[in-house]
């Protein structure tokens, strides 16, 4: 049959089966509402996070650049890089900025590795393939699109090398505590005894540094946070009006869970595909949690999933760790 509304046939014919289009409405039909923050990232999303990363209150980013800027000959002893052949790993290499400085120590010194990049985009991994091999035409490298825990199964399975696997950004705070833990023991278990985990974490700080950098004066984490409704009305056909929400970010420092949410300034019904959803005023959604570490809470972490903490690298403010985990 052909539809009178073609454009609502193209929306419903995308939706179904959609892993995105399920967590939307499972997320928004849930009380509280919620929208997981791994679809932050599209296009847009992407662009955005880059204008965060320069915003002056968004620290993380510049504090790790300077831990690989300034520390990667220690880094590279730390992970046996000189010992035998290994494959380096990056789970969400994105453009492997922080990365480059690493390999260009490698590099220089002549040490026999495979850089194995891993980022759900396949424009970046098309990206760092054309872009890698001109900057360092001595590294080999294999770049994996997809899931990264798909992907580091295939890269195990295809390599008997030892693997040092970098998840950097501070991503495992976009975690909770219970689920960081899940994804550490799923990584343990494609690794064998002697591969590593550098693993990035935003260190506890003063309340007020770490709230300021999810509520920058010039609201690009909160136009970050409204993108997704933005993103959900172009993908589905939904109808939100992005006026209608405000952006509220909150850290508390006991937990130390740093979490933004969207809230709903009127009452309304969304439609999206053939869903009609309430709001109410002042509802909120949850967005995003950036889980903020304790060194114990990365020790605890390590050890109730199956890895012996080696050697921590810390920014000079110490707001920022590296910690390297032995498998
Ligand atoms: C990607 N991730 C580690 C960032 C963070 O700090 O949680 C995402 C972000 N959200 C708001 N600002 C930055």
């Amino acid at each position: 049959t052909v539809s009178q509304f073609p454009e609502v046939e193209k929306v419903n014919e995308r939706i179904a089966n959609n892993d995105f289009f399920k967590d939307v409405i499972d997320g928004l039909s849930s009380q509280p509402k919620n929208l997981k923050s791994k679809y932050f990232y599209d296009q847009a999303g992407d662009a955005i996070f880059q204008e965060i990363m320069k915003s002056p209150e968004y620290y993380p980013s510049d504090c790790e650049m300077e831990i690989f800027a300034e520390q990667c000959a220690a880094l590279a002893e730390a992970m046996m890089c000189s010992e035998n052949e290994f494959d380096l790993v990056e789970l969400g290499a994105g453009d492997a900025t922080k990365t480059k400085f690493l390999l260009r120590h490698l590099s220089d010194q002549n040490i026999k590795f495979s850089y194995k990049p891993i980022d759900i985009s396949e424009n970046i991994i098309n990206y760092l393939h054309a872009t890698l091999p001109v900057v360092f035409p001595k590294i080999q490298m294999e770049g994996f699109n997809g899931d990264y825990l798909h992907m580091l199964k295939k890269v195990s399975s295809t390599s008997q090398k030892r693997k040092v696997v970098l998840l950097l950004g501070s991503s495992i705070g976009n975690m909770n505590i219970g689920e960081a833990t899940e994804f550490c023991i799923k990584i343990r278990g494609t690794l064998s005894p002697g591969d590593m985990l550098l693993i990035g974490t935003d260190l506890r700080k003063n309340p007020s540094t770490i709230l300021a950098a999810y509520n920058d004066k010039e609201g690009v984490t909160k136009k970050f946070n409204l993108n997704l409704l933005t993103r959900i009305n172009r993908e589905f056909g939904a109808n939100f009006d992005i006026l209608d929400f405000d952006h509220f970010p909150t850290y508390d420092p006991l937990t130390g869970a740093c979490k933004s949410y969207l809230i709903c300034l009127k009452t309304q019904v969304i439609r999206i595909g053939s869903f009609a959803l309430s709001f109410q005023k002042d509802e909120v959604i949850d967005m995003e949690i950036s889980q903020k570490y304790t060194l114990e809470d990365t020790r605890s972490l390590a050890s109730s999933s199956g890895f012996v903490p080696v050697a921590d690298f810390y920014d000079k403010k110490k707001w920022f760790l590296d910690t390297l985990w032995i498998a």
